[in-house]
């Protein structure tokens, strides 16, 4: 069962360290920090540069992609956005604030969804972006596979939406949590990948009510302006 320290002693922590960028990846940690009122400090890792693949930078995370998430105050560091969340949410979120008790149901929703999101919604998303904008190749074949698959899990998202009896509002519970955070990251960039959300209504309803979100736009803001 995971150990949480006390968030309500929050002034006597250090500030976490999140190397970033605005991108999916960094505004679902931002995201996550807001919500949780930790202090925390950007340091911008410039992917245009591929600062990301420089050595000092491999030697916080391997996988030489951002998010990297240094903590002071228990000394380890943390990569993956779902490893980050979880671990942000076992250590300073010990009233749920925005994740689920250990061991219920809704525990296990949440392990569920954050898994769909980085290894389908977000992996594919990535593809799909790459083969639009970056590949300098029109592969059609490419394009429309992924674009179908984006359309899909959407539609699974729908599903699972409509299961909630706060239906359209958050993916679990009575609350927004690491789920909802980590699937924002993807879907602030659906219209860049040309992916049309009309027909998915729960989904837009959930999207526009996250985006429009005060906490949610503070961590986006400071990604935006670092
Ligand atoms: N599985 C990783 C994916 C992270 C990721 O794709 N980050 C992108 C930005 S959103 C990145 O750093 N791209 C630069 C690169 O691939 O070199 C995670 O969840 O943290």
């Amino acid at each position: 069962m995971p150990k949480t320290r006390s968030t309500s002693k929050s002034s006597e922590l250090l500030p976490l360290k999140l190397y970033a960028a605005a991108s999916p990846s960094g505004f679902r940690v931002a995201t996550i920090l807001e919500f949780l009122g930790l202090e925390y400090k950007i340091q911008t890792v410039n992917l245009k540069a591929k600062e990301q693949k420089e050595q000092w930078y491999l030697d916080l995370n391997p996988n030489g992609k951002i998010p990297t998430l240094v903590d002071p105050n228990t000394g380890f560091t943390i990569t993956q956005t779902a490893a980050v969340a979880q671990y942000l949410v076992d250590t300073y979120d010990p009233d749920h604030k925005v994740s689920f008790k250990y061991g219920s149901e809704e525990y296990y929703k949440q392990l569920e969804y954050i898994n769909l999101s980085v290894s389908e919604f977000a992996a594919i998303n990535s593809q799909l972006f790459f083969f639009k904008r970056m590949a300098g190749t029109n592969d059609e074949f490419a394009i429309t596979h992924l674009s179908n698959e984006v359309n899909r899990i959407i539609s699974v998202f729908e599903q699972l939406l409509s299961k909630n009896t706060k239906s359209g509002l958050y993916f679990i519970g009575d609350h927004y949590s690491i789920v909802d955070a980590s699937i924002y990251g993807w879907s602030r960039y659906l219209a860049m990948n040309e992916i049309d959300v009309t027909q998915f209504k729960l989904f837009k309803q959930w999207y526009d009510n996250f985006d429009q979100d005060e906490t949610v736009q503070r961590g986006v803001t400071r990604l935006l302006h670092n």
